[in-house]
């Protein structure tokens, strides 16, 4: 039995289409689908990570299609824990764009741990974005980590969501 509980608000920051709210559904469910009936407001997830002698609870907030609207994504980060920010390999407007999400997201929720993830990794042959320079980009900005993943095939997408809650919990209980 794991002897502590501590439970951490997880947002995702990028672009629409990223693969935000495809890769909350892998992790979670294990699935992909082609079509999500859009949402409105946010849907909430939680998932229960072990890890040493503690339990980290990832209370997984995505939000849903109204995320163009500034004042509904600043309520959305309010008290967020830690965070994805989120582009698409196929998309360097997406990965250029992080620099924006990252000031959003250190506006809105202060200066928390936050993992960059490059989706869609599946689609190496389209990528416009070389992922050497995104792991740069990455470390200059002070990410605790950076990953490529596919929501589609599941590569990397359990990892990375480890992976955030385990450093997360690392940054609060250093
Ligand atoms: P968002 O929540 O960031 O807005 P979604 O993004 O999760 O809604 O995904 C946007 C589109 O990208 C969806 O396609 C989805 O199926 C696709 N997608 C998400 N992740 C991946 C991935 O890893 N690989 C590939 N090939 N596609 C992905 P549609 O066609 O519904 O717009
Ligand atoms: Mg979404």
């Amino acid at each position: 039995m794991a002897e502590k509980l501590l439970r951490y608000k997880m947002i995702l920051f990028g672009d629409a289409g990223v693969g935000k709210t495809s890769l909350v559904e892998r992790f979670i469910n294990d699935k992909f689908e082609d079509t999500y009936i859009s949402t409105i407001g946010y849907n909430v997830y939680e998932k229960h990570i072990a890890y040493a002698d503690v339990e980290i609870s990832l209370m997984i907030f995505d939000i849903g299609g109204q995320e163009r609207f500034r004042d509904l994504r600043k309520k959305y980060a309010e008290g967020a824990a830690t965070a994805f920010l989120v582009y698409d390999i196929t998309n360097i407007d997406s990965f250029n764009n992080l620099t924006q999400w990252l000031n959003d997201l250190q506006e809105f929720s202060g200066n928390i741990p936050f993992i960059i993830i490059g989706n869609k990794a599946d689609l190496e042959d389209q990528h416009e974005v070389d992922k050497d320079a995104a792991k740069n980009y990455s470390s200059s900005v002070g990410a605790v980590d950076f990953f490529e993943t596919s929501a589609k095939t599941g590569d990397g997408v359990e990892d990375a969501f480890v992976q955030l809650a385990i450093k997360t919990y690392k940054v609060y209980y250093p």
